[in-house]
């Protein structure tokens, strides 16, 4: 048997990408709703463009998104039909606290996802639950600037409470902040930041990422305190850098790029700044402000596992004019030539994700969680042999079959300790990235376009049958 007797197997969501309903149930706004799709959007969430509300001129597609908010349980229910044993999604901040800052809890949000939590009981998943996914109450945007304030830390405590509280013995597993590096790639949606003309914005994006590790660290003791059986996972998003050749320059700037990501999930792991960063923090002179106790906090609050996002590797180099050729979208990166990529230049690499489960649980030695992985393609609605419409996505069927292959190659040969297995996106739903509808990642197709056109009606795509064998089989029928 590769994977373990009782091996979660699901799919993620995140709430802003597939709710809608953003101002249904007393819900506040967030950074992600003002995110816009189109050419305006890679400014808007690298902090670069303002965007603070909506404009006529913009579509913005996660006001409605997917209106999961409206059709949890038929959606649900086809998760269940898969034969799901774990559903990762996220709680909106501002349901629970519409504006961030207030004392009590909105009662409505927090009914809203105890309705969710019980539909998955139902059936028998499993919630896994990140906190923070990419959002932030609007409200502590304006206010606060978001997280480059301290007084975060205090609202977030404040959410922590109210949901471990109130989702006691329906929520065991969840995940502090959502692949918590990308801070330093795209500031405003992962952490609400802005800038002025000449502030110093690494030192403010180091500095805002302390708070929301002390903010981690935080969580992680009451979670603890109000439950023992409750389990906290810190979450990257990865994918090792190659170097571009064996030049050890290039060897040198490929774990140097690896670093800057590692950096957050050292300190959630080990509990302590890991000399590489206090040294370079020392040397640009952006040591972040640290009160009396943080680095005790730290130490003693680390998590119980570590999960990440798999997508594709990624490639660096130390020369000049080889970094001219690198491609942006949100992890900027040289092409690697012996890789083919998807329709978004997303090279797609199976045996990535083995070395990067592989280097995480050398590094880290706890739990794993592959809590994203999956392919982004245009997808063509066809009619079915039974009549109704699906997709034949023979593409998206060999990307996982290659990844999943490549996990139980991890397990079985090198002995990685691996809790579970979320596909990202099971039902297709906005773009984080791009906002698009038309990047689809699921098993399950929307009737919705880029343009919010669409009945929202959902079929079952060619690789909703086949990953329902592969849990299944628990993952031996690939
Ligand atoms: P999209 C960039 C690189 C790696 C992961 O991404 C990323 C991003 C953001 O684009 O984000 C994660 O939708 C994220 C999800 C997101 C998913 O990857 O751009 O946690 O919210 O949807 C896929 O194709």
């Amino acid at each position: 048997m590769a994977f373990r007797k009782g091996f979660l197997w699901g799919g993620a969501t995140a709430a802003n990408q597939c709710e809608g309903g953003f101002s249904e149930g007393g819900r506040g706004l967030a950074n992600v709703d003002v995110s816009p799709v189109g050419s305006d959007r890679m400014a808007v969430i690298s902090g670069k463009k303002k965007m603070f509300d909506f404009d006529d001129e913009h579509f913005y597609p996660s006001k409605d998104a997917i209106d999961m908010y409206h059709r949890y349980k038929e959606d649900i229910r086809l998760f269940a039909e898969m034969g799901f044993t774990v559903y990762r999604m996220s709680i909106a901040w501002s349901r629970i606290f519409p504006h961030g800052d207030e004392k009590e809890p909105n009662e409505a949000g927090l009914q809203f996802y105890e309705d969710v939590f019980r539909e998955c009981r139902k059936y028998g998943i499993e919630p896994l639950v990140t906190i923070t996914h990419f959002d932030c109450p609007m409200h502590l945007v304006r206010e606060y600037g978001a997280w480059r304030n301290r007084r975060l830390i205090s609202f977030y405590e404040n959410l922590c409470n109210a949901i471990f509280r109130r989702y006691k013995g329906l929520v065991k597993y969840w995940l502090t902040f959502n692949e918590i590096n990308v801070i330093l790639e795209a500031p405003f949606m992962g952490a609400g930041l802005c800038f002025e003309e000449g502030e110093n914005e690494k030192q403010i994006k180091y500095q805002a990422a302390h708070h929301e590790l002390v903010a981690s660290a935080l969580a992680t003791k009451i979670a603890h305190e109000v439950d023992p059986e409750n389990k906290v996972g810190c979450m990257l998003a990865a994918g090792n850098t190659y170097p571009h050749t064996c030049q050890p320059n290039d060897v040198w700037a490929a774990m140097c790029a690896d670093r800057r990501s590692y950096f957050f999930i050292d300190v959630q792991s080990h509990g302590e700044y890991p000399p590489y960063a206090l040294k370079q923090l020392e040397a640009e002179g952006i040591m972040p402000v640290m009160e009396d106790g943080d680095l005790e906090l730290l130490k003693k609050y680390t998590v119980d596992f570590v999960s990440f996002s798999y997508y594709n590797s990624r490639c660096a180099s130390a020369d000049p004019k080889v970094n001219e050729t690198i491609e942006g979208n949100i992890f900027a990166s040289l092409k690697n030539p012996y890789l083919k990529a998807s329709e978004w230049g997303w090279p797609i690499d199976p045996m990535g994700l083995r070395i990067t489960l592989n280097a995480l649980y050398d590094r880290y030695r706890k739990p794993l969680f592959v809590v994203e992985n999956g392919l982004g393609a245009v997808d063509e609605l066809v009619e079915g042999e039974n009549g109704e419409m699906t997709v034949i996505d023979d593409y998206r069927i060999e990307y996982m079959r290659d990844h999943i292959k490549a996990m139980r190659d991890a397990v079985t040969e090198d002995g990685v300790d691996l809790l579970g297995y979320t596909m990202w996106g099971p039902i297709d739903l906005v773009s984080a990235g791009t906002g698009e509808m038309k990047k689809r990642y699921g098993f399950i197709y929307v009737d919705r376009d880029n343009d919010g056109n669409g009945t929202l009606a959902r079929y079952r795509k060619k690789s909703f049958w086949w990953y329902k064998k592969v849990i299944e089989s628990n993952g031996e029928i690939l």
